[in-house]
């Protein structure tokens, strides 16, 4: 009995998660703000990534929301750069969700097309499983956590639209096995871009800006037809989402 009530509340507290990721997406298609979810382990270097992509972005604006169960040292680093940064704190919660960036976004003015990245909570497991309005979910490993993670964190990896392998200076004094990594990413996910990096020498992040600038290329044409097309979830999804400025 409490298992089947607590399995229907879960996918309850999913499809609301989920209506409200599409209409972020929606609202900031039609603002022409191509969305990354940012997610990776604590300390994987996701701070680092984003700030190097952003170096290397061309014709778009960045902003940046940070994510973090307590402080804002990310958000001082980032908007010290005179990048546009927001913090959410979750003060232990593990995963950013849709209602909160749906809250945080409310404030940002957009006021040039760009890439908002949010950088999610620091963790490998619950990120993944949560919709928040991204276009594309940016998964970040490392050499240092080794090679198994794919075989152990599997939905991370399964759900990710673009992985960047991170840290690779570092690879010489470590036992990193990459075959037997990408031997585990394509088992879970056959097509997805893997790009290695190093935030401490820059080095493959030109490459990394160029396909977000593609990729968020792509919302352009597509934010056209938006009103026209129907979404995933909308067949599962009648009930209204209002918010402050309908
Ligand atoms: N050697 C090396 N160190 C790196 C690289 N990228 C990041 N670091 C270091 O790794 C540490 C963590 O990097 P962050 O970018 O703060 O990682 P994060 O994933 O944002 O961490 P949290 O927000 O705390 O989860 C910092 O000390 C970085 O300087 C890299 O490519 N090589
Ligand atoms: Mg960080």
């Amino acid at each position: 009995m409490h298992d089947v009530l607590k399995v229907n509340m879960m996918a309850n507290i999913h499809d609301e998660n989920d209506h409200i990721s599409a209409h972020i997406n929606e609202d900031l298609s039609d603002q022409h703000i191509y969305v990354i979810n940012v997610m990776g382990a604590p300390g994987v270097g996701k701070t680092t990534t984003l700030k190097n992509i952003i170096k290397n972005l061309k014709g778009l604006k960045p902003y940046v929301i940070e994510g973090d169960i307590e402080s804002d040292i990310d958000t001082k680093d980032l908007r010290g750069l005179g990048i546009d940064t927001f913090q959410i704190n979750t003060f232990g919660a593990c995963h950013l969700d849709a209602p909160m960036i749906h809250n945080q976004v409310q404030n940002i003015k957009f006021d040039e097309k760009g890439v908002l990245f949010i950088e999610n909570i620091g963790n490998l497991v619950c990120p993944a499983e949560f919709s928040i309005g991204e276009h594309c979910k940016m998964l970040i490993s490392t050499v240092t956590e080794g090679s198994d993670k794919p075989y152990k964190y599997p939905l991370a990896f399964e759900k990710a639209d673009v992985i960047i392998l991170n840290k690779v200076d570092l690879i010489p004094y470590l036992d990193f096995d990459e075959e037997f990594f990408m031997k585990g990413v394509r088992a879970l996910n056959k097509e997805v871009p893997v790009f290695k990096v190093s935030g401490r020498t820059g080095e493959g992040f030109a490459a990394v800006a160029e396909w977000v600038e593609k990729k968020a290329e792509q919302i352009e044409s597509v934010s056209h037809h938006h009103h026209h097309h129907d979404h995933d979830h909308d067949e599962h999804h009648h009930h209204e989402h209002h918010h402050h400025d309908e």
